[in-house]
């Protein structure tokens, strides 16, 4: 072993029996120096004639993570993973794996080339190599086939969702569970009572069950597989498994591997694991920086986005107080909160006791005071300015000192609200996405005199409570809604020049989009931020309003829908288009899908480029999170300032410039060196 090789593995002898020892923080990843130490400790152990059994365990709150991902796409280090694993494999003694916490893609594919897995009851594994566009590239399509069969082997590798330790043993992945506090004394007993059995590789196991399930797995998911490579490619090698010998296959699945790993979407989705755990950093803050304590939660507006802000502390067992101006406001609340609590019960996700005792968790109120002991207070009301600097003035009054007031207000300028306190320190943005229980994004927004603390306990509690959270900083509509604006305004006006809803939408839903502009317009309500002046109309939403054509809730906006909500181009629409065209002077001409991408997407680049420039975002991958997390972009293309690296940042500006607008300062400097973000 070199000098520099860190020791991330270690043996050590327990009579007969031989015990390899992973420890390389946090999560025991397969870096270079760990594939060595395993390559180094396991001959060592199949040398010494003393060793009849070995055990693998970790060291650490779990067992091997997977590969370290971080190497990838640099120069190859140390032994090559598939090499180490055969040899394994091909031990003369029995090998046991000691599973605790995860074992999960090149961590289970080396639990699955020892002999015999033990684990506790608390572990999880699995393959979720899909998540990051992979599939398993060291033997797992091959090997899971022939221990668990192919159903099961299709199923956790094109879903990549871990299973429990039971469940695992059910499927025989797992041989034996041992005792949560004595994992290695039971994976040793289990090893020494092995040795009569021997080794058994898994390669030479037959591959079983029916092959039937790939094409059924295809069928059931072909709406969120939409535009993914990776799941498919998982398929095709388990489909390998059941036709090709162990060595053709694990070649099937080499190739399949490689093509994955140098394919873009693979490079999008691991650039987003990355990224959404740099997001939970704030620049400049120490990372045990001491959060405030939150035992209460108060909750301002039981509408739709207070219940449903409500709902993710209910459901970590946190006790809220929900204040309304009127009963019947409360009553309809509380109802809609029941209502959906019973749905998902109804659907299995919480038993009926644990609705009951979430609404139990529950203070109703009509009283501002009743937030008097609250540790953290969101306002969740509409948005006008003036209600909200109102209810802040009065909370400053009410609130005990180190609440921390937050308001889930989508744009306005959180640093007025503050200022209608006598404590701006306490005073932050929590900017939930409807629906608020259950989209993951959580814009946490900065405010001028946001104390350290109070950022730091909402970015906390934004994990805690299932969310990812991002730094924003204060400007009309933060991270996400700022993007979205230049995005909707060119729609509007490529509507005006030849496009058509239906055109503009498509472009976006071919990109990966879960819909795009017109249909996201009709499903918000077309009539959001309206001036409500019928008489008054000066665009063609303020036409589509004045007719009541509000979007899917009166069942006609830019679309027409049926009562299923299915959308079909409208006639209507086109007639006021061509009107207000008419009344505008403009001659409609035809408008290409590309011109649709420069003038839609190119511009939120833009926009997000300034957004850094100014601040307003810590990092460029936080804007990535953003919109993957809060309005669909799709993982496989990794946010819009990755895409812009991918795409071309010289392209994005050259087109931006062509069609008259001012490229931001960080994306010409970005285009003159051809680089991404
Ligand atoms: N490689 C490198 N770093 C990793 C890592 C990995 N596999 N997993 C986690 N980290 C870092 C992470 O960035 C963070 O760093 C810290 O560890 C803690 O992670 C050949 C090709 C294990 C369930 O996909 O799902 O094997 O931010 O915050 O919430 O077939 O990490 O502190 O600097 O997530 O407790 C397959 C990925 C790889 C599992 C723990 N494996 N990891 O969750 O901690 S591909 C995975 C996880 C592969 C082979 C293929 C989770 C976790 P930092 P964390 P956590």
């Amino acid at each position: 072993m070199s000098e520099e090789t860190p020791v991330s593995v270690t043996l050590q002898k327990d009579g007969d029996v031989a015990v390899v020892i992973v420890n390389n923080p946090p999560v025991n990843a397969l870096s270079w120096h760990v594939r060595q130490g395993l390559k180094d400790n396991f001959e060592a152990a199949l040398a010494d004639d003393g060793v009849k059994a070995i055990v693998l365990r970790c060291d650490g709150g779990t067992f091997i993570a997977g590969a370290d991902i971080s190497e990838f796409g640099k120069p190859p280090r140390g032994p090559d993973f598939n090499a180490v694993l055969n040899m394994i494999e091909a031990a003369t003694k029995p090998v046991v794996a000691a599973i605790h916490g995860t074992a999960l893609g090149g961590g289970l594919e080396t639990a699955l080339v020892c002999h015999y897995r033990v684990a506790v009851p608390s572990a999880k594994l699995g393959v979720p190599e899909v998540k990051l566009g992979l599939l398993p590239g060291a033997g797992g399509t091959q090997r899971l086939p022939r221990v668990v069969g192919v159903e099961a082997a299709a199923t956790m590798t094109s879903l990549g969702d871990p299973l429990p330790a039971a469940k695992a043993k059910d499927l025989g992945l797992v041989d034996a569970l041992a005792g949560e506090d004595s994992l290695a004394a039971d994976a040793i007993a289990f090893a020494r009572a092995k040795i009569a059995d021997g080794p058994r590789p898994t390669r030479e196991r037959p591959v079983f069950g029916d092959a039937a399930v790939i094409e059924q797995l295809k069928a059931a998911n072909a709406k969120r597989w939409r535009g993914f490579e990776a799941p498919y490619a998982n398929l095709a090698c388990v489909e390998a498994a059941t036709r090709l010998p162990f060595d053709e296959g694990l070649a099937f699945e080499r190739q399949e591997f490689m093509k994955l790993m140098m394919g873009s979407q693979s490079a999008a989705q691991r650039h987003l694991f990355f990224a959404e755990r740099q997001a939970a950093k704030i620049d400049g803050l120490p990372k045990d920086i001491r959060l405030r304590d939150v035992k209460k939660v108060g909750i301002i507006g039981a509408g739709t986005m207070g219940g449903g802000i409500m709902m993710n502390f209910l459901q970590k067992g946190v006790p809220c107080t929900i204040v309304e101006m009127q009963q019947d406001a409360l009553d309809r609340g509380l109802g809609v909160i029941r209502k959906n609590y019973d749905a998902s019960a109804a659907k299995g996700r919480f038993k009926p006791e644990q609705v009951d005792q979430m609404m139990g968790l529950i203070t109703p109120s009509l009283d501002l005071e009743a937030l008097a002991d609250c540790d953290l207070i969101i306002e969740a009301v509409y948005e006008d300015m003036g209600v909200k600097k109102e209810i802040f003035g009065k909370l400053d009054k009410i609130a005990k000192p180190g609440a921390i007031l937050a308001s889930n207000t989508s744009y306005l300028n959180i640093d007025e609200i503050a200022a209608s306190t006598s404590r701006p320190g306490d005073v932050v943005g929590m900017h939930f996405f409807s629906p608020a229980n259950v989209m993951k994004l959580l814009e946490v927004v900065r405010g001028e005199k946001t104390a350290d603390d109070v950022l730091a306990t909402a970015m906390a509690w934004g994990k805690k409570i299932g969310k990812v959270s991002v730094v924003a900083g204060v400007c009309h509509g933060f991270i996400g809604n700022r993007m979205l604006a230049p995005r909707q305004i060119e729609a509007q006006k490529l509507l005006l020049e030849g496009a058509t809803p239906q055109q503009v939408d498509k472009v976006h839903t071919d990109f990966g989009m879960p819909m795009g502009p017109f249909q996201m317009s009709d499903l918000a309500g077309v009539d959001i931020g309206w001036h409500r002046d019928p008489n008054r109309i000066e665009s063609i939403r303020d036409a589509l309003c004045s007719e009541g054509r509000w979007g899917q809730k009166k069942q006609a906006g830019f679309y027409d829908y049926d009562e299923k909500r299915a959308p079909t181009p409208s006639a209507r629409v086109e007639e006021i288009i061509d009107e207000f065209r008419k009344k505008a002077g403009i001659e409609k001409r035809e408008i290409t899908d590309q011109e649709i991408i420069e003038r839609t997407l190119y511009p939120m680049v833009n926009e997000g480029a300034l957004i850094l420039e100014e601040g307003k975002a810590q990092r460029a991958s936080d804007i990535d999170v953003v919109w993957v997390f809060g309005y669909g972009w799709p993982v496989y293309r990794g946010g819009p300032m990755f895409w812009a690296g991918i795409e071309g940042t010289d392209k994005i500006a050259a087109a931006l410039e062509k069609h008259g607008f001012t490229v931001a300062p960080l994306l010409a400097e970005k285009a003159a060196a051809k680089a991404g973000f």
